[in-house]
């Protein structure tokens, strides 16, 4: 199906004639600044304001399945446990079966492949793949053909099962693009040292308290991926003994920094029809759901991912 996304507001600043942002030594997150040293490089951002207006802007989904939830609502105490145990032990793929369901998942109307790291909505992206036909293999460039992204990149979880192949975070991406990712953090980038064809960027956060190289999506897609992170966060608790660590994440819990980044990613980007779309269909293969997708409002109740 097409639709119109809303437009987002880009909120960080736009680097001039620097490539670095400033370390603000400090980690704080409540910083908002670090241009008291007369020095001209842009405010490193800064993401207190709109986190705070979680609970008024998140809104609940109309038409969330409910029997799914039987019982759970916001004033369910201890939430995020609640929640594991209902999308804990869904019934695993294989990581080569993902290539026979993502047809089914990530499809766009025309049957090609839905890869947010070349998707442009609203208009026509430079390449596009088929299911079939244009599986990595090799690549040498952008538009050469598509693998299986992990958004939470399998060095952080060791690469186990049934992690690898969980749909609610391996998703179908450009192998090119998805090799420049690496497995950097997401995050805002200051200055782009590479740009992809749908502007998903590679460089230095700008974000206070985060200055190392991460990788940034386009906003159309940042809360969807973020709604991933949550998922992941949530569906293994507790069970990351074998995961290692990463500058966002200790096991399956999820670093104060780039939590801030995703909450605010979450509030920014909106869950939308494709998403909802995505869960069904996930839920139809797996059998667990993103409770994020369905009831984003409950991420602002959550304390802690
Ligand atoms: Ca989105
Ligand atoms: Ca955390």
């Amino acid at each position: 199906m097409n639709y119109w996304l809303p437009l987002l507001l880009a909120c960080h600043p736009s680097p001039s004639d620097k490539d670095e942002v400033q370390e603000t030594g400090s980690g704080d997150s409540t910083t908002d600044s670090n241009n008291d040293s007369g020095d001209t490089s842009p405010p490193c951002q800064d993401f207190s304001e709109i986190l705070e207006e979680c609970e008024q802007r998140v809104r609940p989904i109309e038409g969330a399945p409910t029997d799914y939830y039987d019982g759970i609502n916001e004033l369910t105490e201890n939430l995020i446990e609640v929640l594991h145990a209902k999308i804990d032990s869904h019934q695993s793929r294989s990581f080569d079966a993902l290539w026979e369901v993502f047809p089914q998942t990530d499809a766009r109307d025309d049957g090609t492949v839905w890869d947010v790291y070349s998707d442009t909505p609203g208009s026509l992206p430079s390449y596009s793949y088929e299911f079939e036909t244009d599986r990595c293999g090799n690549y040498q460039h952008e538009g050469d053909c598509f693998n299986r992204e992990h958004t939470w990149p399998s060095s952080w979880f060791g690469g186990g099962s049934p992690m690898k192949s969980d749909l609610f975070h391996v998703v179908p991406t450009d192998g090119y693009v998805n090799n420049r990712r690496g497995s950097r953090p997401y995050g805002v980038v200051a200055s782009a040292r590479w740009t992809s064809d749908n502007e998903s960027k590679v460089g230095p956060s700008s974000q206070c308290g985060y200055t190392r190289e991460v990788f940034e999506p386009r906003d159309d897609f940042k809360g969807d991926l973020a709604r991933g992170f949550f998922y992941m966060a949530t569906r293994y608790r507790g069970e990351d003994s074998q995961w290692d660590s990463s500058d966002a994440t200790q096991g399956a819990t999820i670093e104060p920094w780039a939590e801030d980044l995703l909450r605010a990613w979450h509030i920014q980007d909106p869950v939308d029809l494709k998403e909802i779309a995505r869960n069904d269909a996930v839920y139809g293969i797996q059998g667990n759901r993103n409770p994020f997708i369905d009831h984003p409002e409950w991420v602002c109740v959550i304390s802690d991912f």
